[in-house]
């Protein structure tokens, strides 16, 4: 049983949640293997987990989530500020009145017959400056169990906490898994984040998107830093020495396969490495020098399982085959393991899929796994975890790159002329949408910064605050743009992808050294097709011309979108809609 510090505010939050939703059991979580295994053991008796082969995947666990509660719902995500300016014009928002008039019905005696799981973690290495301090109460044991992969939690979090009472409030019930019901709510003036009726991950998992992005962005404009939803990857070169950069793609857009990439053949023969940080949120802060460091919040992963396989990213594989739990794959009930579209060609014969249903790969028409099924998965199981991970100080970052699925319109890869324009290159991320969140899939939408989802205050700030910060660091890491996603006109990839980007991210990386060449566009600079090394690569003829093209007609459709876009912000900078002229003049030249 944890030990609880002798503080007032915590303790009687608790107590105030606990008269709220009249659990049967308070369950404070100590992170101890004793009392994990003892959870893990009452989820596998009510159904809410399956234990996995013990052989094949040590310590992994099965679990479906409700049917309607598969993916994040932007929809009934709210951030609740006292006037609709502060969330600005890309955020739904209720007054905090409203909120809680409307929500707290919902709370009321929702545990009953349950037992509240109270979980201290840290967002950070415990005990770092740079570090925040959550506490979630729940009552699903897949949350509790999920949060204590997916952060660091359990008795060193109160003991770092000791008396204060600054924390996040976290406060999340399963309630009735009603979707007219749910609600993801966020009071960013009171630091706290109510959620109701999901058990499903971003929903749900509070210290992730609730928190380390929405609360954490404001946290970041008032206290000078950055929380962004960005992979971190550090490259060691043959003289082993380590860049590190961050890449902001959004939901689905291949975050997790960047951050772990096995690089081609001819680079590992060379000597070079590929170590990850994170690879899904980053908090960017300014170190003593003047540079750009960043860390990764989280101590786990929550990945997309569909597309994850031994040939696109062995690294996340090799993460899931211990202490790992999924959700809405595919059971293979003749070994007991686990199956999903993707992870190889050898589809189980004697299955379930996603909805528990009788699953025959074989014959079967539909998807076995759901498309946004995930794995929980420690950080400590990927084989190439960077050693910098618990570095409270971070790592500092020699480049920053946006990226989206774009069929057409954007190159494989441009840089920004410099940190202004780069702001304004990630101010106009798209994307086609996908499974991460529910809606319709494959329509291009205005992603900027993949932030769309997770900023907490009003955008135009948000995009100010970049620029502020630019001004304020002294090496500024140069911007990219990639797109791994561009299309020939049968819907084909032009791109291999995957391992096969570290050949654009050597590029990148010249390009900070100034090592390499880069030739004029009206969008940015580009490589010429000697500047890539594409040794080795199959493309078909004409594919990397193609993937270096500008095509002015094409973009300058993408400028009259922009302008409907930044037509909606009151606050938006003006340094922006410049840049944005400007980007129109050279496309009319
Ligand atoms: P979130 O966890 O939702 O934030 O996603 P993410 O950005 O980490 O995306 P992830 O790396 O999990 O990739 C999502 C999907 O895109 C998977 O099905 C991948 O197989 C696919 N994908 C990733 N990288 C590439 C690539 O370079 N090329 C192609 N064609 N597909 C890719
Ligand atoms: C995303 O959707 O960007 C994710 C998964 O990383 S979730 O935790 O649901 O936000
Ligand atoms: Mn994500």
């Amino acid at each position: 049983m944890a030990n609880l510090p002798d503080n007032r505010a915590l303790l009687d939050w608790i107590e105030e949640c606990r008269t709220l939703m009249t659990p049967d059991e308070v369950e404070w979580v100590d992170g101890s293997e004793e009392q994990l295994e003892r959870l893990r053991t009452r989820a596998v008796q009510t159904g809410e987990m399956h234990r996995l082969n013990p052989e094949l995947l040590p310590g992994c666990y099965y679990h479906r989530s409700h049917p309607t509660d598969v993916a994040r719902v932007e929809d009934r995500t709210f951030i609740c500020t006292p006037t609709r300016e502060e969330a600005g014009p890309t955020n739904n928002h209720m007054t905090p009145d409203e909120a809680r008039a409307k929500v707290l019905p919902l709370y009321k005696g929702c545990m009953k017959g349950r037992t509240m799981y109270v979980i201290p973690y840290s967002m950070g290495p415990i005990g770092s400056e740079f570090s925040k301090i959550g506490i979630e109460v729940t009552d699903s044991i897949y949350v509790a169990l999920s949060m204590c992969i997916m952060t660091r939690a359990g008795q060193a979090v109160l003991d770092q906490l000791g008396s204060s009472g600054d924390f996040v409030r976290c406060l999340h019930s399963k309630g009735t898994l009603s979707p007219e019901d749910r609600y993801i709510l966020h009071f960013p003036e009171e630091d706290s984040i109510w959620s109701i009726n999901s058990g499903y991950g971003g929903n749900a998992l509070q210290g992730k998107k609730c928190f380390a992005l929405r609360i954490a962005s404001v946290l970041g404009r008032r206290e000078g830093w950055m929380a962004e939803h960005m992979l971190i990857v550090g490259i060691e070169n043959p003289k082993g020495e380590t860049k590190y950069i961050c890449a902001a793609f959004p939901s689905a857009c291949g975050k997790t396969n960047l951050a772990m990439l096995i690089p081609p053949e001819l680079y590992r023969k060379k000597g070079y490495k590929v170590w990850t940080v994170g690879d899904d949120i980053a908090w960017l802060r300014i170190g003593a020098d003047g540079r750009l460091y960043a860390t990764n919040p989280e101590n786990g992963f929550f990945g997309v399982a569909p597309g994850t396989g031994a040939k696109t990213n062995p690294n996340a594989l090799a993460a899931t085959r211990k202490n790992t739990i999924f959700t809405n794959v595919v059971r293979n009930l003749k070994d007991n393991t686990v199956w999903w579209e993707g992870l190889d060609k050898n589809p189980p014969e004697f299955g379930e899929d996603w909805l528990g249903n009788p699953w025959n790969g074989k014959t079967a028409t539909e998807k076995g796994a759901q498309p946004n099924s995930r794995f929980t998965a420690p950080l400590s199981g990927c084989p190439c975890i960077s050693d910098k991970v618990d570095d409270p100080a971070g790592v500092p970052i020699s480049a920053i790159i946006f990226g989206g699925r774009r069929a057409h319109t954007a190159p494989l890869v441009f840089e920004s002329f410099d940190w202004t324009h780069g702001v304004f290159v990630g101010s106009a991320l798209a994307s086609e949408t996908t499974a991460a969140t529910q809606g319709k899939i494959g329509v291009v939408r205005r992603d900027p910064m993949a932030m769309l989802p997770f900023c907490g205050y009003n955008m135009g700030d948000y995009f100010a605050h970049w620029l502020t910060m630019g001004d304020k660091i002294k090496e500024r890491p140069k911007i990219f743009h990639v797109n791994w996603f561009r299309q020939d006109d049968e819907g084909n990839y032009l791109w291999p992808g995957f391992g096969d980007n570290m050949r654009v991210l050597e590029w990148v990386l010249d390009r900070c050294e100034g090592k390499a060449e880069a030739v004029d566009s009206p969008v940015g600079l580009l490589p010429r097709e000697q500047d890539l090394n594409v040794e080795g690569l199959a493309l078909k003829p004409g594919a990397l011309t193609e993937l270096l093209t500008v095509d002015k007609a094409v973009w300058k459709e993408e400028v009259k979108g922009l302008r409907e876009f930044y037509a909606k912000f009151d606050r938006m900078p003006k340094a922006l809609k410049e840049q944005l002229d400007q980007l129109e003049t050279r496309l009319a030249e």
